[in-house]
């Protein structure tokens, strides 16, 4: 029989690239989505189906599907605005995990679950981070995501769960939302070669971040969620924001120095300065490392936005 698959985040960067892994190993998708628009993107053989992470009835329903596996990609996943809207990040990215756990635990246990979690909540710990770093979040953001990270080992140690987590460090791609850093840059690069704009507004240029290609990170996902148990996702390598933007404008042909200003308002109450994944864990144990290097996933992302 087909396994069958619940991918909440479908409308995201990472639910997309999941429904195409998992379809074509022959699953049955539903992709949760919190309404049904006639003007949304649709991906081919998805089933879509309506459920929100701040509504308990409605994870309730959708577990009763008793689903093999569910993949939890929902959440207010934009760590700036985690100052401006701490709360509504706290229900959904924090307690949201803790009602869709909830629901599966009632419903149906045997479920295999995924729990998206984030190199966030290292916050300025110092690298390389692995599975033993202590957890010192600095955002609303990577406290939430703190939360459901305990929630689900603590659902895992408690009730015997089987929940696999990543702790994902930052993961881009052509599909990346256009609010982060290198979709916003990549963007800004096809517009100012386009004659759109002049230039474009950034804020801290020294934040150094372990930046992977999501596609590659999808097998990770799959693999941890077959294992269960928590696994560091990452290249292991670190760069900071100005030489993204250098090297971006350069495969462009353009000298960034010529067209990045920096507006405070991109600056945030406090920063993670440095993140740079240890994957030992996840080599040794799943065989996994990412196979996208720094260069070539620029090079995808700027030519897609030209
Ligand atoms: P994304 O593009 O921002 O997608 C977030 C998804 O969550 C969207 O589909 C959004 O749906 C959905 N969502 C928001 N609020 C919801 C709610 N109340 N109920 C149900 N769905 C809701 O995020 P992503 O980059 O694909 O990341 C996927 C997951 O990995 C997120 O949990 C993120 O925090 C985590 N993560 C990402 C990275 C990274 O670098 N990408 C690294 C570590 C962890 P709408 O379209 O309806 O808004
Ligand atoms: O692209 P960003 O907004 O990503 P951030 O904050 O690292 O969070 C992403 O990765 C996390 C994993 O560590 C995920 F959990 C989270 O969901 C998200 O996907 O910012 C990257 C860096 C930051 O240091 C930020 O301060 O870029 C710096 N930055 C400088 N100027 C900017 C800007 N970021 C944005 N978004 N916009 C700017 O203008």
């Amino acid at each position: 029989m087909r396994k069958k698959a619940l991918i909440t985040g479908i409308t995201g960067q990472d639910g997309y690239y999941m429904a195409l892994y998992l379809l074509k190993k022959g699953y049955e998708v539903d992709g949760m989505i919190r309404r049904k628009r006639s003007n949304g993107e649709k991906i081919n053989n998805v089933n879509y189906v309506e459920g929100d992470l701040t509504d308990f009835i409605s994870l309730i329903n959708l577990a009763k599907n008793k689903y093999n596996e569910i993949y939890n990609f929902a959440a207010q996943s934009f760590v700036k605005l985690s100052w401006e809207q701490p709360e509504l990040t706290a229900e959904v990215t924090g307690l949201g995990v803790l009602r869709l756990l909830e629901a599966v635990r009632q419903v149906s246990p045997k479920t295999k679950i995924f729990q998206a979690s984030s190199s966030e909540m290292f916050g300025n710990s110092p690298a390389p981070q692995n599975e033993n770093t202590p957890f010192k979040p600095r955002s609303p953001y990577g406290i939430s995501k703190l939360f459901a990270h305990w929630t689900a080992i603590n659902y895992r140690e408690s009730y015997g769960m089987h929940i696999g987590a990543a702790i994902a460090f930052n993961h881009e791609s052509e599909r990346r939302g256009e609010e982060f850093l290198t979709r916003k840059i990549t963007k800004a690069i096809g517009e100012i070669k386009r004659g759109e704009r002049q230039y474009l507004e950034l804020g801290n240029l020294n934040a150094e971040r372990d930046w992977g290609y999501a596609p590659d990170y999808i097998e990770a996902f799959y693999k941890i969620l077959q294992k269960g148990g928590d696994y560091v996702v990452a290249t292991g390598e670190t760069h900071s924001v100005r030489e993204f933007a250098e090297k971006a404008f350069r495969i462009a042909g353009l000298n960034y120095k010529k067209y990045i200003k920096i507006d405070n308002k991109y600056k945030r109450p406090a920063e993670v300065n440095h993140l740079r994944g240890d994957i030992s864990k996840i080599r040794k144990e799943l065989n996994w490392k990412s196979k996208t290097t720094f260069n070539q996933m620029i090079i995808k992302m700027v030519k897609n936005d030209l």
